[in-house]
């Protein structure tokens, strides 16, 4: 059975579309027309070993928080779909990532629920390109909110601003993959007491 998502979504703002294959290779083709976003959904496919497609058209004459916040949407309601019933899966993960000297700690729970606790350096350059940094938490609550899991991301440390975001990143992918991936002792299984995710 294959686990895939796919989401067209469309606004006077922006057009999005996402593709994801939970049980790929690391397959990634994206296309936000953000440079260091774009490298940072190349490093959530990658690292989740997730087949992804993202190909967003948005409002860039403006600035990138429509391009950036609506593929987050997206891709959080397309991870959600592609999830299904969620019978056999681990359902936790959590994974902590070291980029030089930065450090992420990220811990999912696939609940059903949308919650998101996040830290990270106040001190930080507020543009990657045009990547805005204050963007990363707003990306992670509207993927939390569409995909509803429970998320917590830390970073305790750190001071590169793009190592700083693309530590999260790859620590997201990994605990994402860890959590969404099927458990051989668990097939058929729900992993809930109360028999609904
Ligand atoms: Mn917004």
């Amino acid at each position: 059975m294959s686990r895939v998502g796919r989401v067209e979504r469309s606004t006077k703002e922006t057009s999005v579309l996402v593709e994801i294959d939970l049980d790929g290779s690391g397959k990634v083709d994206v296309s936000t027309g953000v440079g260091f976003y774009d490298h940072m959904l190349d490093q959530l496919g990658r690292h989740g070993l997730f087949d992804l497609t993202v190909k967003t058209e948005g409002d860039l004459h403006i600035d990138s928080h429509h391009t950036i916040e609506d593929t987050a949407l997206a891709l959080g309601a397309a991870f959600k779909q592609a999830l299904g019933d969620k019978v056999g899966i681990y359902r936790f993960g959590n994974c902590t990532v070291p980029l030089d000297e930065s450090l992420a700690q990220v811990t999912v729970d696939l609940s059903g629920r949308p919650y998101l606790v996040h830290t990270e350096p106040e001190k930080m350059a507020p543009m990657i390109g045009e990547y805005d940094t204050t963007m990363t938490r707003h990306i992670l609550e509207s993927f939390v909110a569409q995909a509803q899991i429970a998320l917590h991301v830390h970073v305790p440390y750190g001071r590169n601003a793009h190592h700083i975001v693309e530590c999260q990143f790859k620590a997201l992918a990994r605990a994402l993959r860890y959590a969404s991936e099927r458990d051989p002792r668990a097939a058929g299984i729900l992993p809930s007491t109360k028999g609904a995710l």
